[in-house]
């Protein structure tokens, strides 16, 4: 019998890697340096384990949405893959906020960095703790907009294309930045 023989043919299918999927974040920020705390979370979230960066968006300077009277945002789109549970991205993007000392104080108000899960892959959940698709993105040109420059014929599962969204949500509000660029990633 060879090491690698009946073991092998008797692991169960469940113990194999599960595929990486796509996952897609948004970044955003309105307090502080907020170019350096977008290119903070990023740095943040190519370091950590289980994802790999897979493409960064222009940023965009956009009008806050919701919430207080609070001052302009500066917005991106950051696509990674992992194998990872849902729960375990979360952690890392609460963990890239944590890094870039964002407290909470408000609801929709303003931040040093939010960084929200628009999708992973086809995943649907209700839970309040990680609702996905992201429930508001969809309508949001803040991400929409970003989104589009890096994959134009992304879906929104349940929601369609994020072309005809975007269409939708029109983009008033938000404006790409030519001379600011994150980098690098992957
Ligand atoms: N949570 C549930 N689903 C998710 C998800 N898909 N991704 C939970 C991330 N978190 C998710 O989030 C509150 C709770 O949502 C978390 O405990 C998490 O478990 P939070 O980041 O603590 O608070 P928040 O960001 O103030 O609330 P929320 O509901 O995430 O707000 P949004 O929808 O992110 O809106 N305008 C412009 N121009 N640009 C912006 O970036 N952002 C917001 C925040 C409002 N207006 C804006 C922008
Ligand atoms: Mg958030």
């Amino acid at each position: 019998m060879t090491a690698a023989g009946p073991d092998a043919r008797e692991r169960p299918a469940a113990r194999a890697d599960p595929a990486p999927r796509r996952v897609v974040l948004a970044l955003g920020s309105n307090l502080g340096d907020r170019l350096a705390n977008l290119q903070g979370g990023l740095d943040f979230l190519r370091a950590a384990p289980g994802l790999s960066c897979a493409a960064v968006s222009p940023v965009y300077e956009t009008a806050p949405v919701g919430g207080p009277d609070q001052s302009d945002y500066l917005n991106a789109v950051v696509i990674v893959t992992s194998a990872l549970p849902a729960r375990s991205i979360l952690d890392r993007c609460q963990a890239a906020e944590a890094a870039l000392h964002r407290v909470r104080t408000q609801l929709w108000g303003p931040r040093t960095l939010d960084v929200d899960i628009i999708t992973i892959g086809d995943e649907i959940s209700a839970d309040p703790e990680l609702t996905l698709p992201h429930p508001r993105a969809h309508q949001r040109a803040f991400v929409l907009a970003p989104w589009h420059d890096v994959e134009p014929d992304a879906r929104i599962p349940g929601r369609g294309g994020i072309g005809a969204l975007l269409a939708a949500a029109g983009q008033s509000g938000v404006r790409r930045l030519s001379g600011s660029r994150l980098g690098p990633c992957p």
